[in-house]
């Protein structure tokens, strides 16, 4: 590797960029109507809920109704066991899915702060949210999705200190691969060996057999278990099974119903959770329930014999020893090790990350999604009432006199590997197609929005300059500069841009293309996420690849930020 390349492999994340207030807990608020509250409100609440169940068990088990259900229905059902002890994969699995999980949670968490609000409906408007982290949205100045974003700190944020969504994508995609990875390989040793039976339960005899466990323990009973802990009760087998067999596939669904391939291709995918914002806060409570999951086993465990639980989970036997501890111990320091490890490397290595992420998770979503051309259409009504805007609207002197006289000089130059170079004013590129389409725009921060853009569609720009067969890249460049200074640039693959509803938009809901969104013309390429759609576009390159120009990654946020170089989810 040459000495500038490896110079720039190395480069890293500052700290200087992508500051944001710290995200309080106090601040965190839901909304009941029209008025937001402090969740902490919900802590009494629950309290109360827990006092008057208890309350309610205890009577109940009292009655004779009480005493036939739990004398009838065992809380730990006879149902012969599966085999004794415990396997060495189950082990492994466990472990594993444990760690994996910790490291995708703490890069989800970081990826909700670069947008600490969660919506019911499919529109992202603010004082609409059903879940914010933050304050509401100021309304006296121009408020972008990027000024929205907190900073978490390390001890939650995957790699926390600052905002950086591209970081904490790669972390949770890797860890994603691997937690589905794994989860499959449990599944089919489960069925594999016949240990599904101790999971999937066979007998609707469970449910009576549950609700004896739910009198049981809320009247504050350990259900009576001869000979230890070894059997699974009903309500832990209900909940193992609800953890593997729908928390964790409703997870990775509700993750891929974010997807702007996925959602501008297949309209009915994101409808199975209502909407895509839905699936987002969706996916968000699995988290939580995932973590309420763990905080009641853990409880459990402890509870009912901490370290012989822990032997006969860990080794399957009950030797009366500390090993199943140690062996708790030992994954609990090599999970925390690692993420100290993870965090720092965050900031020291980041450009490694990003290369290790495109040549998996990239890859993968290149396979994947490649052939999935947008052609979704919405309806009038769905336009959203609320777009957010991104970025930072140019200030050169050049765009500045362009639009004092709207924009009538305004040449685009579309040049490189291509045979017919043109300049086209907007009365020209008008005059060449005016096409419509209602589509629903998707910001890598997590918000979406729906809207009529009108432009030229690519493809008639290809038949117009015409490119030379090695053109596979096309660059966009804009008058305006990102966050750090410097043109912002994106490029995609000729590919892409020859999708139906790839477009150069100079209209949006039926107007000349607003100053704040990307004044006089902007790109619409419904396969990929926001960042990727120019705003501000000056001129056009054909090129053979992507790496030639700019910093090299493909552009303006994938060099400053580390983003993937295509992004379909
Ligand atoms: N020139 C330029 N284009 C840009 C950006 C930017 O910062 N500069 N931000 C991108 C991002 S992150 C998004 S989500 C969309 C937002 O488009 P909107 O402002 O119309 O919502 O523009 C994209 N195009
Ligand atoms: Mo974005």
């Amino acid at each position: 590797m040459a000495d500038a390349e490896r110079a720039f492999a190395e480069q890293s994340l500052t700290r200087e960029q992508g500051r944001h207030p710290r995200m309080r807990l106090s601040q965190v608020q839901m909304r009941l109507g029209s008025r937001f509250f402090s969740v902490w409100w919900l802590l009494p609440g629950l309290l109360m809920l827990a006092v008057a169940s208890v309350a309610a068990g205890k009577v109940f088990i009292a009655t004779g109704a009480g005493q036939s259900l739990i004398h009838g229905h065992p809380c730990v059902p006879h149902t012969p066991r599966v085999s004794p002890g415990v396997q060495w994969w189950v082990v492994v699995t466990h472990v594993a899915n444990f760690f994996f999980m910790v490291m995708i949670i703490r890069a989800g968490w970081q990826i909700l702060a670069d947008h600490p609000r969660l919506y019911a409906k499919v529109h992202c408007t603010p004082d609409r949210e059903v879940l914010r982290f933050r304050g509401p949205v100021p309304k006296d100045r121009v408020w972008t999705a990027k000024d929205d974003a907190v900073t978490l700190s390390p001890l939650f944020g995957m790699p926390g200190g600052r905002h950086t969504i591209g970081v904490a994508r790669h972390w949770h995609f890797i860890f994603d691969i691997l937690f589905v990875v794994n989860g499959i390989a449990y599944v089919v040793l489960l069925f594999a060996t016949g240990r599904y039976l101790k999971l999937v339960p066979t007998e609707l005899s469970i449910l009576p057999d549950a609700g004896s466990c739910i009198v049981q323990y809320s009247a504050l009973h350990l259900p009576a278990a001869p000979g230890g802990y070894v059997r699974f009760d009903a309500i832990q087998q209900l909940s193992y099974f609800g953890v593997v067999f729908l928390l964790g596939p409703l997870a990775i669904l509700s993750g891929l119903a974010m997807s702007p391939a996925l959602d501008n291709r297949f309209q009915w995918y994101q409808r199975i959770f209502g909407n895509r914002q839905a699936a987002r806060t969706l996916h968000f409570l699995i988290m939580c329930a995932f973590l309420l999951f763990y905080a009641v086993h853990m409880t459990m465990v402890a509870a009912t014999g901490f370290a012989d639980n822990l032997d006969s989970i860990a080794l399957g036997s009950r030797g009366h020893d500390l090993n199943g501890v140690a062996l708790l111990f030992v994954a609990l320091g090599v999970t925390i090790a690692f993420n100290v490890w993870a965090v720092r490397f965050s900031w020291t290595h980041t450009r490694v990350l990003q290369r290790v992420s495109n040549a998996t998770v990239g890859r993968l979503m290149d396979l994947l999604f490649d052939h999935y051309a947008p052609r979704a259409e919405y309806r009038e009504q769905d336009i959203s009432p609320f777009f957010w805007p991104n970025g930072l609207v140019p200030t050169s002197d050049e765009w500045t006199g362009l639009r004092d006289r709207e924009f009538r000089d305004y040449r685009l130059r579309v040049h490189g590997l291509v045979e017919h170079p043109v300049e086209l004013s907007l009365r020209q590129l008008r005059e060449l197609a005016h096409q419509d389409q209602i589509t629903m725009h998707n910001c890598i921060q997590g918000w979406s929005a729906i809207g009529r853009w009108s432009g030229v569609p690519f493809t008639k720009l290809i038949e117009l300059v015409r490119p030379q067969p090695e053109a596979r890249w096309v660059m966009f460049y804009s008058y305006g500069e990102g966050g750090e200074g410097g043109q912002y640039y994106d490029s995609h693959t000729v590919d892409d841009l020859r999708h139906p509803q790839s477009l150069l938009a100079y209209e949006m809901n039926g107007e000349p293309l607003p100053l704040l969104h990307g004044a006089p013309l902007r790109l619409r390429v419904e396969n990929q996420l926001g960042f990727k759609h120019v705003k501000w576009i000056k001129e056009i390159e054909f090129v053979r690849h992507f790496s030639e120009r700019g910093g090299g990654e493909g552009g303006y946020n994938e060099d400053h930020e580390f983003y993937g170089y295509r992004d379909e989810i």
